[in-house]
């Protein structure tokens, strides 16, 4: 039995990035790996690295909670929680920041971005935000992490913390291993398709939101930037517009690229372009519909409250022999 970690941070709307990057692999996983244990959190610490509208925040923790299973998780065998509820995540956190190097953290590419963007002044948690991340991971000897592309460098800097903390105390954390999809792990922006499609962004052009309706959806994908070639071919470099495009198409569709290359390799962008938003919608109004039943339910108040016992006990348990190895406490 394998167990299998991922979280998600409450901060904007949820995107198509994040569905296909993310929460879609988690699913797939979870009808594939019938034997496996899933713990899914909602990230609510690491939001507050930047600055957040308390009620907006509670409101987007429990909407990122309903699409998780609106998405179609196995809601028996998932273990789903609210990071904040476990106490335990930011106790490992700071035991893991005392193994965790200025230099290791200087050098991650997404502090680097975040801090460059920002207006405001830049928090020390933004800065050793990597460090908790390692202990919502290492706190549940976590087999596999699924996340997108953007996370691999904090799953390495992970694997590095595991093992020094293992070598120098003796094996105590599992080291974990990334599972990044081979198509749809780097979602562009649509305005900018250089850019990452982000939720952070204020043009909400550039981004499919989760909760964007049929006509909102068709509308992004007509205006998404493409090129002046005029053939539907895969060449990121040269046409990255159309192949962001073409990656969507096959990762909802679970096609491979070429297949759909294939396929519309005759038709002008804008049939394409038709057809794409005709597949996106397909996808995302049942998850909407799905969703808007379960935001309100006791249902979701209840899986929430079983998903925190569980991971409870288990951080609790984790975390009471961390610190007899380390030397911390009486006993
Ligand atoms: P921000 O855009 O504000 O930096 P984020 O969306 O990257 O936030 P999370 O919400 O915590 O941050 O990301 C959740 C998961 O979605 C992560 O596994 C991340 O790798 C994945 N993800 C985010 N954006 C994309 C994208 N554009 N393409 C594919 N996967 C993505
Ligand atoms: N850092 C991630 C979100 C995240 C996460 C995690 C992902 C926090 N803790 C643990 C996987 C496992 C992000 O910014 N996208």
């Amino acid at each position: 039995m394998k167990r299998i970690v991922s979280g998600i941070k409450p901060t904007g709307t949820l995107t198509l990035g994040n569905y296909l990057g993310a929460i879609k692999q988690f699913v797939k996983l979870q009808q594939k790996r019938i034997d496996d244990e899933f713990f899914l959190f909602v990230a609510d610490m690491h939001a507050i690295t930047t600055r957040q509208v308390p009620s907006e925040l509670r409101k987007r923790t429990l909407d990122i909670a309903a699409m998780y299973l609106a998405c179609g998780l196995d809601k028996e065998r998932t273990v789903l929680f609210i990071q904040s509820e476990i106490k335990e995540h930011v106790e490992l956190g700071y035991i893991l920041q005392s193994n965790t190097y200025m230099g290791e953290l200087e050098r991650m590419t997404q502090f680097k971005d975040k801090s460059q963007r920002q207006e405001t002044s830049i928090t020390s948690s933004l800065f050793t935000y990597p460090a908790l991340m390692a202990a919502d991971i290492l706190l549940y000897d976590a087999d596999f992490v699924p996340v997108g592309d953007d996370q691999k460098q904090h799953l390495e800097l992970t694997r590095d913390i595991a093992n020094r903390f293992n070598n120098y105390y003796g094996d105590f954390f599992v080291v974990p291993e990334p599972l990044i999809p081979e198509v749809g792990s780097r979602i562009m922006d649509l305005q900018e398709p250089n850019k990452k499609m982000s939720k952070s962004d204020e043009m909400d052009k550039g981004y499919i939101s989760m909760f964007d309706d049929e006509a909102s959806i068709k509308r992004k994908i007509r205006s998404a930037v493409t090129d002046s070639y005029a053939k539907i071919n895969y060449d990121p470099e040269n046409q990255p517009g159309l192949a962001n495009l073409l990656t969507i198409y096959a990762s909802i569709a679970d096609r491979s690229i070429q297949d759909i290359v294939n396929e519309y390799k005759d038709s002008s962008y804008k049939d394409f372009k038709e057809d794409l938003a005709q597949v996106v919608v397909d996808c995302l109004i049942p998850i909407q519909e799905k969703y808007n039943e379960l935001i309100k339910s006791q249902e979701l108040q209840d899986l929430l409250d079983r998903g925190r016992d569980i991971a409870s006990d288990f951080a609790f348990k984790k975390m009471r022999k961390c610190k007899k190895k380390i030397g911390l406490g009486r006993k």
